[in-house]
C-alpha cells in the first residue's frame, strides 16, 4: 500500500492563463511547455488503515499549510472514502522559488497514490488528475516538448518531441525568494474577470500554439524564440492591466530581460520566458549554454543560477 514517484517541473513555453471551468480546474487556453530533468520531486504515498488524519512532510519538515490541497488531490485520485495516507515529499530544488514545484509535485504525487492503491492507470488518467489539482502539473505527466489542448470535456497531453532529439538547455535566474503577492489561481480569476485583454489573449492562443507545434517540430530556434517571448509578454501584459494590477516582476526581472537582449544582439541563441513569479527562465542553445550562465549570474539583483537539460515524464521509483 505505498509507492514512490519522481516528477520534474515544467517550463511553459506557451502559457497556460486562465480557467474555463474553476470548479474543475480546466484552462481556458491550450500550452506547451518542456518537462525539465536535472530538477526533481519524489513523492512516497504510504496509504495505512491506522491513520485518522493524512500526514505530509515536505524536505524534512511538517508541512501542514500544504496539506489540504494534497488531501483534496488525494481524494480526487483515490476517491472520499480512501484510507488517510502518510506523504513524504523531497525536491532537489527550492521549493518556494518560483520554479514550478506544484507541477512536479502533483505530477510525482497522482502516480505514486495511484499505484499505493494497486490502480494500473494510464499516463492519460494520470494527466487529468493531476490538472484537477494544478493546471500545470498534467504537463509534468510527459516528457520533452509537451503540449495541452483543450477537449471536449477535459484535457489532452502529449509529448510533441522528445528532448533528445532536440537537446535545448534552460537557466533559471532566481531573483527573489519571498512568497507571491498573489497565487496564480487567484490572479487568472482577477484577470479573466477584469483585464481588458483577456478575451483577446484567449483568441490569439491557438495561434501562438500553432506557430510553436510548428517551430518545435521543425526544430526553428528563431521562430519558437519569437514566439514565446511575445507569448510571455501578453501574458504578462495581461495580468499587468487586471484591477487591481497582477505584477511579479522585479527590478531584477527586467535586468535579466536587457541582458538577454545584449545577448541576443552578440549572436547568442537564447530566449526568456517569465512565469507568475519574478524569475526568469532562458532557454538557449546547449552551446551557448555557459555564457548565458555567466550573463545571468553577473546581473544586478540574480540570488542564483539553476541549469536544466530537457527530461522525461514522471516515473515510478522501483524499490519501494
Ligand atoms: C504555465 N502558470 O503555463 C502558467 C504560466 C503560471 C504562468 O500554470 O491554478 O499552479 O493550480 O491550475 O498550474 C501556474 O499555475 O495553476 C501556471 P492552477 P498552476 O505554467
Amino acid at each position: 500500500m505505498r509507492a514512490t514517484a519522481r516528477a520534474q517541473p515544467n517550463i511553459a513555453l506557451i502559457k497556460y492563463w486562465g480557467k474555463r471551468d474553476s470548479q474543475r480546474n480546466l484552462p481556458a487556453v491550450g500550452s506547451i511547455s518542456v518537462t525539465l530533468d536535472e530538477l526533481y520531486t519524489t513523492m512516497r504515498v504510504e496509504l495505512d488503515g491506522a491513520l485518522d488524519h493524512d500526514e505530509l512532510r515536505v524536505n524534512g519538515s511538517d508541512a501542514r499549510s500544504m496539506l489540504p490541497r494534497v488531501s483534496r488531490c488525494l481524494d480526487t485520485v483515490l476517491g472520499a472514502e480512501r484510507l488517510r495516507a502518510r506523504v513524504t515529499s523531497t525536491s532537489n530544488f527550492p521549493i518556494a522559488a518560483g520554479l514550478a514545484s506544484s507541477a512536479s509535485s502533483f505530477a510525482a504525487l497522482v502516480a505514486a497514490a495511484s499505484a499505493a492503491s494497486g490502480r494500473n492507470s494510464t499516463v492519460e488518467e494520470l494527466a487529468g488528475l493531476a490538472g484537477r489539482a494544478s493546471g500545470s502539473a498534467a504537463r509534468s505527466l510527459y516528457g520533452g516538448f509537451v503540449e495541452l489542448r483543450n477537449a471536449a470535456d477535459g484535457i489532452a497531453v502529449g509529448t510533441i518531441l522528445d528532448g533528445d532529439t532536440w537537446p535545448l538547455r534552460i537557466v533559471a535566474a532566481v531573483t527573489s525568494k519571498a512568497p507571491k503577492p498573489v497565487g496564480s489561481g487567484e490572479a487568472m480569476e482577477v484577470s479573466r474577470r477584469t483585464s481588458p485583454f483577456y478575451s483577446r489573449w484567449v483568441e490569439e492562443q491557438e495561434m501562438d500554439l500553432a506557430t510553436a507545434r510548428d517551430a518545435i517540430v521543425m526544430r526553428d530556434f528563431g521562430k519558437l524564440a519569437s514566439v514565446a517571448e511575445h507569448n510571455c509578454l501578453k501574458m504578462h501584459s495581461v495580468m499587468w492591466a487586471s484591477r487591481p494590477p497582477v505584477v511579479y516582476w522585479n527590478a531584477a526581472t527586467l535586468a535579466c530581460l536587457e541582458r538577454v537582449r545584449e545577448l541576443q544582439s552578440e549572436g547568442v541563441g537564447a530566449f526568456f520566458t517569465i512565469d507568475a513569479g519574478p524569475q526568469v527562465k532562458v532557454v538557449c542553445l546547449p552551446g551557448d549554454e555557459a555564457r548565458v550562465i555567466d550573463a545571468l549570474s553577473g546581473t544586478d539583483g540574480v540570488e542564483s543560477v539553476l541549469a536544466s537539460g530537457i527530461g522525461a515524464g514522471a516515473t515510478l521509483v522501483n524499490g519501494d
